[in-house]
């Protein structure tokens, strides 16, 4: 895995921040994507001149196939032919409403960005493991992705989505020696509930009273420690709750 690129998408925040602040800290170079460019621009300067890394930004939507592949092609051909680690983290849940109070564009954001686009971005850089025949791609579902739980249907849905479609490519990518790892992590406070509660700070931090969520860094740990194991090791899937919480809906507080 050393003097190879991690690719990480959703790293303006979160998981995908405190992860690619991790791989920097163990001396990888670095492909960094999101929206929101300046949140990324300051996190590259900020690896670059603490760990003397490289780091690629890239901003581009994840739901749009023709951005993500002109962005990515952007890259040097170099860069591209050495990602080693791709992490499909960017993703969000948007709205708490029951099925019949559904609004159509929350689930096509929904569906969009934690479904197609993984797929997207997986598309894109699929090609070049498969040339190396090897690369490891780590797919961030949930514990939504295990369960249902009210008002949850759509986000739900779309991370049980991410983990068939996490089984469907280690089946397909077999033969590449592309590894293919699934996290399902509890709740952990990062912006997810900001985001899904639209911009309301009370509602978002009610999320987390009374127990100790899980950390960004958490997370982070353990998308390393999994595509730090020998090669001949593929961690298929892993949950990840914080202590205080022993399924989607029950909590200790
Ligand atoms: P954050 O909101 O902190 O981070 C989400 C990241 O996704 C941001 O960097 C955001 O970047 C990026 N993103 C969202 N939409 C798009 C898009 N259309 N195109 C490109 N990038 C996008 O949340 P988390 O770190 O918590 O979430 C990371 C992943 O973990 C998600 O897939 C989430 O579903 C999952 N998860 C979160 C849990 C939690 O409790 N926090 C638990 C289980 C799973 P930008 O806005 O700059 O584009
Ligand atoms: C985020 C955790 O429980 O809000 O995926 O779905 S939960």
């Amino acid at each position: 895995m050393t003097n190879s690129y991690i690719f990480i998408t959703g790293a303006t925040s979160g998981f995908g921040e405190a992860t690619a602040r991790l791989y920097a800290q163990n001396g990888f170079d670095l492909i960094l994507t999101g929206r929101r460019k300046e949140r990324l621009q300051i996190l590259a300067d900020d690896l670059v001149s603490k760990h003397s890394v490289k780091v690629e930004i890239l901003t581009f939507d994840v739901r749009d196939f023709a951005t993500c592949e002109a962005s990515i092609t952007s890259l040097n051909q170099s860069v591209l032919s050495n990602i080693s680690v791709l992490v499909n983290n960017a993703g969000l849940a948007v709205g708490r409403n029951t099925i019949d109070d559904g609004l159509l564009e929350d689930w096509d954001r929904m569906i969009d960005t934690n479904l197609k686009g993984l797929l997207n971005v997986s598309k894109c850089i699929i090609p070049y493991m498969k040339s190396n025949k090897i690369g490891h791609i780590i797919n961030i579902g949930s514990i939504a992705g295990k369960e249902v739980y009210p008002e949850g249907n759509v986000y739900c849905a779309s991370k049980h989505a991410v983990n068939a479609i996490s089984q469907a490519m280690r089946i397909d990518l077999l033969k590449y020696n592309i590894r293919v790892g699934h996290i399902a992590p509890g709740a952990a406070e990062t912006e997810f509930s900001l985001v899904r509660f639209k911009g309301d700070e009370s509602k978002a931090k009610a999320v987390y009273n009374g127990f100790t969520p899980l950390q960004a860094q958490d997370i982070a740990e353990t998308i390393y420690f999994m595509t730090s194991r020998p090669s001949h090791v593929n961690i298929n899937d892993l949950v990840i709750m914080p202590t205080a919480q022993a399924s989607s809906q029950i909590f200790h507080k």
